[in-house]
């Protein structure tokens, strides 16, 4: 019997340095420890002992069975750790190693020509703000003077999302919100998408961005819209640039004028670009009509203004002679990447 116990702990000891796998371990396990293991098959042979030796030999079996569950354990305590030290080899790291450059990416050529906008305005003082792209009749056209048998109030020109809703048709629907809740001085550019029912082509799209801008204080006269748009206009096509004002009409302004550059591209010469006519239209612009002012709680009598729309699709369009007005809705990487800085 004693023998036999000695057979059983050093069978399981080799077994046990030969197994390389925690599965095999647990097999083994079973095999030896388990309720039809070899250590319970010793302990129901020790009925044939004679009765004076088996509480000696059951003492024996007992150390054995502690001696192998703690062999056990250390082995499985080995076989992990070794485990885990691969897979750490496995997994190492070379944190010092060039990582993998992702392509940088770039901000569309609209944001471009809007954000050096932005910062010609800010820098004469402008602050910018921003309004709804749903708005009511009222803002849109009541508040600006147009009048209701005007074809931008139609349903064949805006859309409309229900009896009093729409998208709006220029961002001037926000500047009213300003002239409402401040009062004057108000100096604000208020850029954004602004939306019309039109057929989409090389020069038209449904959606397209508008930068409107409003001076509105004491004292404010056509002399102040001319020398902010020229400096605005220089600043855009270089010092060198020649800037016209044609007569022209529009709801909310009174006088209203159209602002031309001359063309970038031949210097006024007449090219493909200007059409041979010398001179790019750039924005329309006014001074704000009375009504607009007393709609908005802001005594025409007291102040004055001037305000102006400067379509961002067609200026960045001719900034970088883009052809087609589409390729600035279309998000191809392919066109896109080209103005990446
Ligand atoms: C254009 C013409 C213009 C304005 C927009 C404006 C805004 C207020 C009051 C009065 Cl709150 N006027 N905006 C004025 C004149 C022209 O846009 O052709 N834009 C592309």
């Amino acid at each position: 019997m004693k023998e036999k116990l000695e057979q059983l702990r050093r069978q399981t000891a080799e077994a046990l340095e030969a197994l390389s796998d925690k599965k095999a371990l647990e097999e083994l396990r079973v095999r030896v420890m388990g309720k039809k293991g070899s250590l319970t098959e010793l302990l129901r042979g020790m009925g044939a002992l004679p009765a004076e030796e088996r509480p000696k030999v059951g003492q024996l079996v007992n150390r054995l069975r502690q001696e192998l569950q703690e062999k056990f354990d250390a082995r499985e305590a080995a076989l992990e750790s070794a485990a885990k030290a691969r897979r750490l080899e496995a997994e190492r790291l070379d944190v010092t190693m060039p990582g993998k450059r992702r392509p940088a990416g770039g901000l569309h050529p609209l944001n471009q020509v809007l954000e050096e906008l932005i910062d010609i305005f800010q820098s004469m003082g402008f602050d910018v703000v921003d309004g709804p792209e749903v708005e009511t009749e009222h803002y849109c056209f009541e508040a600006l003077n147009v009048p209701k048998d005007h074809p931008a109030r139609d349903m064949q020109d805006t859309f409309y999302l229900g009896e009093n809703l729409l998208l709006r048709t220029q961002t001037s629907a926000a500047q009213i919100r300003v002239m409402e809740g401040r009062t004057p001085p108000i100096r604000i550019i208020c850029p954004g998408r602004v939306y019309r029912a039109d057929e989409v082509d090389a020069t038209h799209s449904p959606v397209f961005h508008q930068v409107e801008g409003l001076v509105v204080d004491k004292g404010v006269t056509m002399c102040d819209l001319k020398g902010v748009l020229e400096q605005f206009a220089r600043e855009i096509y270089g010092p060198e640039t020649r800037v016209r004002f044609r007569p022209s009409f529009f709801p909310f302004t009174e006088p209203s004028v159209e602002v031309d550059v001359s063309c970038s591209e031949c210097g006024g010469k007449g090219c493909r670009i200007c059409k041979g006519v010398g001179w790019i239209e750039i924005l329309g612009a006014g001074m704000v009509h009375p009504n607009v002012l007393s709609v908005c709680g802001i005594d025409p009598e007291v102040y004055s203004g001037f305000a102006f729309g400067i379509g961002l699709d067609r200026l960045t369009t001719t900034r970088h002679r883009i052809s087609d007005i589409r390729l600035l809705f279309e998000n191809d990487r392919r066109f896109l990447s080209q103005f990446a800085e």
